[in-house]
Order: C-alpha cells, then structure tokens, then sequence
C-alpha cells in the first residue's frame, strides 16, 4: 500500500516497516483520560508543572482478543505543541477510532494510512499507530525492536533535569543520578538559569556529557550563545521557537555546538526543511510529536542518510510509552544518549509491572516481549481515569 505524501507524515524512506503485514481488525476501543499524581514538578522554560498530570492511555482490542496498548502523553495546556488532552481526546473519539473499528487492515501501516486526510492530531495518531503494533507484535510473536530492525539491545540513557532552586541543588540531584548510572546530563535552561548552573555541572563531572535544552525560551538576541558554546557541550536543544527556522539557522552559523531540532522537529518535511536549511545538526526523534513511529522511522532513515547523529526524546511517557521508544531507539540511527527517564522519577509508580531502569553502565534493556514492551496493569489504568470511552465490542 502507499503511504500519504500530504500533511506531513511522509515515511519516504521507510521501506521495512511500512511492508509489515499482521492483519488486524479492531472490535473494540477503550480511551482512559488519566491524571497521574507527579511526586516531583518539572520546570522548564515553559514554566511549573502542576501535582498532576494529565494524559491519555488507549487500549485496542483486536477481533482475535489481542490486546495492545498505546499512550499519548500530551499536556493540559498547549505550550510545548498545539496538541492538549482535550483535543487529543476529541481526535480519538470524533475523528480517529470509530472509522478503524470493524475494518481488516493489512497492517499497522495501512491502518495508520487511513486517515491520510486529516492533518495534526498527532499524539492520538501516535497513540493509535502504537497500539495497532503492540497487537500486530503480539500477533507474530516477533518483539517491535527485531520486527523493526533494531540493531542493539540496550539503549544508552541520560537524563533530563528540571530547572532547580539552586545549584547546590542541582549538584546533589545531578550526582545521585550518575550513581543509579545515567550516563549523559541534560539540563532544562532558561533566561536566568542557564550558563551558570552549565558551568557548575561541567566543573563538578568534567567527564560527563552534557547537553542543554531550552525548549524555545530566548530569542535570536537574548541568549549566552558564545558563553555555552565555550562550555563543550553535546548540543543546544531548541533555542529558539519551533518555527523559527531561519533565525536557528543563522544561530547555528555562528556556533560549534551543534543545534538540536526538537520543536521544531514537527513532521517529516519540517524536519528535512531544517536539516537543508542548517537549523540544526542533531534530531531529537518523539513519536508523538511526529504523529507515529512510522514517520520516526522515517526521520530516522532520513538523518541516517544524512550523517546527521538522532536520539530518542521523551514526554513522561509511562512505561506503555516509553515501551514503544526503547524499541524504536534500536534502530541504528539513534547514536546518542536518550531521554528515557524511569516512571518512578516523576509518577513513583509506574502503569506497568515488570517496568524499566537505568543499568550500572548507564543503559535500558530494550524489551523483548512481543507486543507492549512491558505489561500494562489495568487496575493501575483504571484508577487513575478520571474519564473513559469506549467503541465496538468485546471480541
Ligand atoms: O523538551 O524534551 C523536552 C518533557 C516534556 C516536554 C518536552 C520535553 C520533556 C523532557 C522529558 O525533556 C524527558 C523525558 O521524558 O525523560
Ligand atoms: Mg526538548
């Protein structure tokens, strides 16, 4: 089958899984609104989190009884993307389910070819794509990381750390970290919370990498630029707004360390148009930001093609997510430490068990269960809804 050449999902390059055929045919579809309690807030240029955090789970059923799950870990509030709960809702249960339930599709690709004519919505794309492969994964027995072409079996990890109260703080979180094994320091940065706390976490572990994020906080004029390309990171993620490609490219002229797309990374041709325009030299890949794994895979061939090093990114996926993320961060492209924090860091607990975490030498096993990559407890799901839906009938 093709694939979409419109709206931006373009898996141009990605021959392998788009030729994958486990039929499914979905009976029933059952979305959980959950609001998860955070033991710790995040704090980022976008500001504070709350003590709770909203977001969607799906659980697909196919007309054999296999079950796959699928996440969709969206915000309240639209600052990171357009995208919120309630939209991502609506999308699921307006747009995107009722129309695949009851329909035999060849695979997870023609499933998520079936809504070629609907533009954004991407985190309840990626939710639904996710959860068709869970089911086709479990259908052939064949884990998503080999049925996708993973080539390694454990993925390098660091860890992302939210803007803090202080550096000593910060010192004491970053070292406590390093000793559970992460083996790479991202720090949140912000207009007043930026080069100082780089330095210090430079000084304190010279030997560690380190990157800085500053999810689109400054403008073009505003930033320490030639104070944190001194510092020898790894790269700066997203300076600049999302669409702000010009202005990242021009920045990125007058750096050595590398840009790294993220916001801006917001589809496909989004991000073939700034890898040409030299906005970036590092591609941050999130399947919900890109609206599937397909089109990551897709970004994937493309910075392979490219020379240009890719790493998986996260959103406080729980394990359902972050299952998904650890399979996809096989591929060989994905040659840089990921953001894959364990749920125990922000939820305490995690919606699966057995769930994951970092190893000594600073690794995550990829799974190797066919479908989810770790159980999902549905009592655990279920006490966390504040709201659910369903579609179509138990098989
Ligand atoms: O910019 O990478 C980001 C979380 C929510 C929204 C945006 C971002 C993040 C993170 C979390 O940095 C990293 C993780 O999931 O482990
Ligand atoms: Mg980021």
């Amino acid at each position: 089958m093709q694939l979409p050449t419109a709206n931006g999902h373009i898996p141009a390059g990605q021959e392998r899984a788009r030729q994958i055929e486990a039929e499914v045919e979905l009976a029933r579809a059952d979305t959980f609104m959950l609001s998860l309690p955070l033991v710790r807030t995040f704090r980022s240029a976008y500001g504070r989190s709350a003590g709770r955090k909203r977001m969607i789970v799906i659980r697909l059923e196919d007309a054999d009884g296999t079950a796959g799950w699928g996440e969709a870990p969206v915000a309240e509030r639209p600052t990171y993307g357009t995208d919120t709960a309630e939209s991502t809702w609506s999308a699921l249960s307006g747009l995107l389910l009722p129309p695949v339930i009851g329909r035999p599709f060849a695979g997870p690709a023609d499933l998520a070819g079936s809504w070629a004519d609907i533009v954004g919505q991407h985190y309840a794309k990626n939710a639904v794509e996710s959860a068709a492969w869970a089911i086709a994964s479990a259908k052939l027995g064949i884990p998503l990381a080999r049925l996708w072409g993973g080539v390694r079996d454990a993925i390098p990890v660091g860890e992302s750390f939210p803007v803090c109260d202080s550096t000593a703080e910060l010192l004491a979180e970053v070292e406590t970290r390093l000793k559970e094994g992460f083996a790479r320091v991202k720090l949140k940065i912000a207009p007043g919370w930026d080069v100082t706390a780089a330095a210090a976490v430079r000084d304190a572990f010279p030997g560690v990498p380190l990157s800085v994020d500053a999810n689109c906080g400054y403008s073009p004029g505003s930033g320490p630029w030639a104070e944190l390309d001194d510092l020898g990171l790894v790269m700066i993620e997203q300076p600049l707004a999302g669409d702000a490609l010009i202005e990242m490219s021009e920045l990125q002229q007058g750096l050595r360390t590398p840009l790294c797309l993220d916001e801006s990374a917001s589809s496909y041709n989004t991000t073939r148009t700034a890898l040409r325009m030299g906005a970036g030299r590092i591609v941050n890949i999130k399947p919900p930001r890109l609206g599937g794994l397909l089109t990551s895979m897709a970004v994937h061939d493309l910075c392979v093609a490219q020379g240009v090093p890719a790493w998986c990114g996260g959103m406080l996926e729980t394990g359902i997510g972050r299952g998904f993320n650890l399979a996809l961060a096989a591929l060989p492209g994905f040659t840089l430490h990921s953001d894959m924090s364990p749920a125990r860091l922000f939820y305490g607990q995690d919606l699966t068990e057995p769930t994951f975490d970092v190893g000594p030498d600073g690794t995550i096993a990829v799974p190797t269960r066919p479908g989810n990559g770790f159980p999902v407890v549905p009592e655990r799901v279920a006490a966390a809804a504040i709201r659910r839906w369903s579609t179509g009938t138990r098989a």
